[in-house]
């Protein structure tokens, strides 16, 4: 085997060895989060769109060979100029609650 073959096989091993660390997107609504997903796996998995909140709850992407997964979660809103993020609370929290070692 070839110099180059062995490394890209001990190379190959190394990565199959890495842990996936869970990382978890959050903001407001609409500040692109879910296009950070996307642009990170770079490929359309997470809905995007201007306007109403696109992203509902908590979802969690990830891709063979990619050694993150990342959750994207539902942003925060302004209603009446107050900051709301009883949803947050309810769906994001919970999740991280939920997965608690
Ligand atoms: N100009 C610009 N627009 C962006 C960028 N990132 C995202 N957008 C646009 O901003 C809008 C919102 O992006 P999303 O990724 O859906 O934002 P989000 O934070 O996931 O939104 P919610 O799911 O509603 O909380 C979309 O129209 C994107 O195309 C950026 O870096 N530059
Ligand atoms: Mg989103």
């Amino acid at each position: 085997m070839s110099v180059e073959d062995q490394v890209e096989k001990e190379f190959s091993e190394q990565v199959d060895n890495i842990s996936k660390v869970n990382l978890m997107v959050v903001g407001g609504t609409g500040v692109g989060k879910s296009s950070l997903v996307n642009k990170v796996f770079g490929e359309d998995l997470a809905e995007t769109g201007s306007g109403e909140p696109v992203t509902r709850g908590c979802h969690l992407y990830e891709k063979d060979n990619i050694p993150v997964a990342i959750f994207d979660t539902e942003g925060y809103e302004i209603i009446d100029g107050e900051i709301d993020n009883s949803n947050f609370s309810k769906e994001v929290l919970s999740e991280i609650d939920r997965r608690k070692i």
